[in-house]
């Protein structure tokens, strides 16, 4: 009985993973369009590369753990929204906005909740910018919307954040006061260096439109 009920569960569970690959899968194509459309249009590609996951089994139970939720399939899917998670690196924090546009303006994608933490960072200095999307996913006998979870973030940032997640992981959130001190001081860096970046972008975009326009 019991050994049933198991068995049970991993089919479950391999089924809610299926549809969240796809999920992955879909939006992963999707932006791989926008960039390809962008890059047509534009000469240059808004996306740097796209890193996608499923969130490990272990760390699921260890959010819903830290929320006060039983460990259930259905808490699961119910209450962790980055079950499917999709990382977009750009160049420059102007193509973070012009990317989450992009997708808000699918037809078929539905936002559900959106986190500027570069307008307003973290405490510990995180800025990324996330959206809590579903899409659709279209099986055999049914249609089930997914939800992913995109941050959107500059290489950085995303620098920024690797190293801030390694250390963080590694005090169990508790490093000395210290490096978290430096680490906000790099945060600090980080922003300054994403906007010269863009500055120097934008500054030599204009000097080659002169130089088109006078030639
Ligand atoms: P992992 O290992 O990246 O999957 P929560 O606040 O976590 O209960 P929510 O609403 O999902 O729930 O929070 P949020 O802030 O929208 O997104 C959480 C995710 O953002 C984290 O996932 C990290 O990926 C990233 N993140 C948020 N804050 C920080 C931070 O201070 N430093 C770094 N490096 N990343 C951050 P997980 O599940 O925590 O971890």
């Amino acid at each position: 009985e019991l050994l049933l009920d198991a068995e049970s569960q991993i089919e479950t569970w391999q089924e809610v993973i299926l549809v969240y690959n796809a999920a992955l899968k879909q939006i992963n194509t999707k932006l791989e369009i926008l960039n390809d459309e962008f890059q047509h249009v534009h000469q240059y590609n808004p996306i740097e590369h796209i890193k996608s996951r499923i969130k490990t089994s272990e760390s699921i139970v260890k959010k819903l753990r830290r929320h006060g939720y039983e460990s259930t399939i259905e808490n699961m899917v119910k209450y962790v929204n980055d079950i499917a998670g999709i990382r977009v690196i750009c160049s420059f924090t102007s193509d973070i906005y012009r990317i989450a546009e992009m997708i808000r303006l699918q037809n078929d994608i539905h936002v559900i909740a959106v986190k500027d933490y570069i307008r307003l960072p973290k405490a510990s200095g995180y800025k990324s910018y996330h959206m809590l999307v579903t899409v659709p996913v279209f099986l055999s006998d049914r249609t089930v919307d997914v939800k992913v979870e995109i941050q959107i973030r500059t290489v950085a940032m995303d620098f920024w954040a690797s190293l801030e997640h390694k250390i963080n992981y590694k005090f169990e959130g508790n490093a000395p006061e210290h490096v978290k001190r430096e680490l906000i001081e790099c945060a600090g860096m980080v922003s300054a260096l994403d906007n010269r970046m863009q500055e120097l972008n934008e500054e030599i975009k204009a000097l080659s439109k002169e130089d088109a326009d006078g030639a």
